[in-house]
C-alpha cells in the first residue's frame, strides 16, 4: 500500500509537471496545493480557476485499466468497472481491491466489455447492483444486463440474474452504449447503441439497437411502456432513433431522463428522453458520415425530435451528471458531460430545456473523460479513459 501511494504521488507529480509546462494553460491559475480531504495524507490537488469557481481536482486512485462505470457505496467508497472485465472496490482513500469473483465472461473487444454499473436506490437494504456488459455469443456478441448482490466481504457477486438480453447479436465492436439508470419507482433505463454498421436498426421497432429501453428491475416489462402490445415491436423500447448514448442521468428537478449521444462526424447530442418519441437517427442528424458523406435526409423532419443541444465538431460525449445540491455552489444548475476525443469536462448551463452556455474545463489534463457523476458527498467524480485510468474528484478550492 505504501509503495502504491508513493508511485501514485510520483505519477501525480509528473502529471502536474506536464500540466504546468502545457502552453495551453499558461493563462490558467494552476498552483500546487495539499488536498484538504481527511482521507488523503499525501495526495496533491490541481487547482484550476474556471469561469465561476476555483476548483481542486484530486486523484482518488490510478492504475485502473479503461475504467468505464462508477458507483458510490453508502460509506463513501466506490465500485468501478474496468472494460476488460473486472469489477473492483475502491476505498475512500484510494485502495483498489482485487477483482470481484462472479463477474460473467465478457466480450472485451473494441468498445465492448464490462460497461456500466448502477446501484439500486434501496442498496443500503438490498445490496443490489445492475451491471451491463457485452456477452460473447456464437453469432458474435450482444448486450446483457444482470442484477446481482454485492458481497463486499468476499469481493463477490452473488444471486446473479439476467434481467435483459439484447435480441440482436452482431460482430461489430463499436457503438454499444450502454448506460444504466434506475429510478425511484422500480424502473431501469438502458441506453443501447446502434452497433455502428447496423444504424438503420435504430428505427426498427423489432430491434433493441439504437434505443432507450425501460424495464422493471426484476427484468419484466412495464405494462405502460409505449410499444407494449404492438405487433413487431419489442416491448422494452421507451424511445427510438438513438445512435450511441454513453451518458445518462435523471434530472433531479423534473425526474426526466437526459442523455448524451455520440454523433458520427459532428452531431453529438443532448436529448431529453420521453416516452415513445423518435430522436431521428439515422434519418436526421447535425453531423455527416466519417467519410464526409451526408447521412439521412438532413437535420430536421416533422415527427422527429431535435436535440436540446448538439456539437459540431464532435467532442465524443461520455457520462452525464447534474450538480444540484453539489459542493460547488455556482455550478448547481449546470449539467456536466465528459468528453473522450474532446479531452475535457464540459459544463452546460441550462435554463428550463435550453442550454445557454458551454464551458470546457480540465482541457490541460489531456485525458479522455469516460464518466462523470455527482457523488452523494456533493463532489463531482470523473473516470479517465486510459490504460492507467484514474478516479478524479472535483470540489471547491478552499
Ligand atoms: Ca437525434
Amino acid at each position: 500500500m505504501a509503495l502504491r501511494k508513493i508511485a501514485e504521488t510520483i505519477r501525480c507529480a509528473a502529471l502536474l509537471g506536464s500540466l504546468v509546462a502545457a502552453p495551453t494553460l499558461t493563462s490558467a491559475s494552476i498552483v500546487y496545493a495539499q488536498d484538504s480531504a481527511e482521507e488523503s495524507s499525501v495526495r496533491q490537488a490541481h487547482i484550476e480557476q474556471t469561469e465561476k469557481a476555483k476548483i481542486a481536482v484530486s486523484t482518488v486512485t490510478s492504475g485502473l485499466e479503461r475504467p468505464w462505470g462508477l458507483a458510490f457505496l453508502p460509506d463513501g467508497s466506490f465500485l468501478v468497472t474496468e472494460r476488460p472485465g473486472r469489477l473492483r472496490h475502491v476505498s475512500r482513500g484510494g485502495a483498489v481491491s482485487a477483482p470481484f469473483r462472479g463477474v460473467p465472461t465478457v466480450a472485451a473487444s473494441g468498445q465492448g466489455g464490462l460497461l456500466d454499473i448502477a446501484l439500486d436506490p434501496a442498496f443500503p437494504e438490498n445490496r443490489t447492483a445492475y451491471i451491463a456488459f457485452v456477452e460473447p455469443r456464437d453469432s458474435g456478441s450482444g448486450i446483457v444486463v444482470i442484477r446481482a448482490v454485492i458481497d463486499l466481504d468476499r469481493l463477490a457477486l452473488t444471486d446473479v440474474e439476467t434481467i435483459f438480453s439484447q435480441k440482436d447479436s452482431g460482430r461489430g465492436n463499436a457503438n454499444f452504449g450502454v448506460r444504466l439508470v434506475p429510478d425511484d419507482e422500480g424502473f431501469l433505463f438502458i441506453t443501447v447503441g446502434d452497433r455502428f454498421s447496423t444504424r438503420d436498426k435504430a428505427q426498427d421497432l423489432d430491434s433493441h439497437l439504437g434505443k432507450v429501453l425501460r424495464i422493471n428491475t426484476d427484468g419484466t416489462v412495464p405494462i405502460d411502456n409505449p410499444f407494449v402490445g404492438q405487433d413487431n415491436a419489442l416491448p422494452e423500447i421507451w424511445s427510438v432513433g438513438h445512435r450511441n448514448a454513453q451518458g445518462a442521468a435523471l434530472n433531479p428537478k423534473t425526474g426526466e431522463l437526459w442523455i448524451s449521444e455520440h454523433g458520427a462526424r459532428g452531431g453529438d447530442e443532448i436529448n431529453i428522453v420521453r416516452k415513445g418519441l423518435n430522436y431521428g437517427w439515422p434519418i436526421i442528424t447535425h453531423g455527416v458520415d466519417y467519410s464526409g458523406a451526408p447521412i439521412g435526409i438532413g437535420n430536421a423532419r416533422d415527427g422527429l425530435e431535435q436535440p436540446i443541444y448538439y456539437w459540431v465538431p464532435s467532442i465524443a460525449p461520455s457520462g452525464l451528471a447534474f450538480h444540484d445540491g453539489g459542493q460547488i455552489e455556482p455550478w448547481r444548475d449546470s449539467v456536466f458531460v465528459g468528453a473522450l476525443a474532446g479531452q475535457a469536462l464540459v459544463r452546460l448551463e441550462v435554463a428550463d430545456e435550453a442550454v445557454t452556455h458551454e464551458e470546457r474545463i480540465l482541457t490541460g489534463l489531456n485525458e479522455r473523460i469516460r464518466d462523470v457523476r455527482t457523488g452523494p458527498d456533493g463532489y463531482l467524480y470523473l473516470l479517465t479513459d486510459s490504460e492507467n485510468g484514474r478516479i478524479l474528484r472535483i470540489g471547491p478550492s478552499r
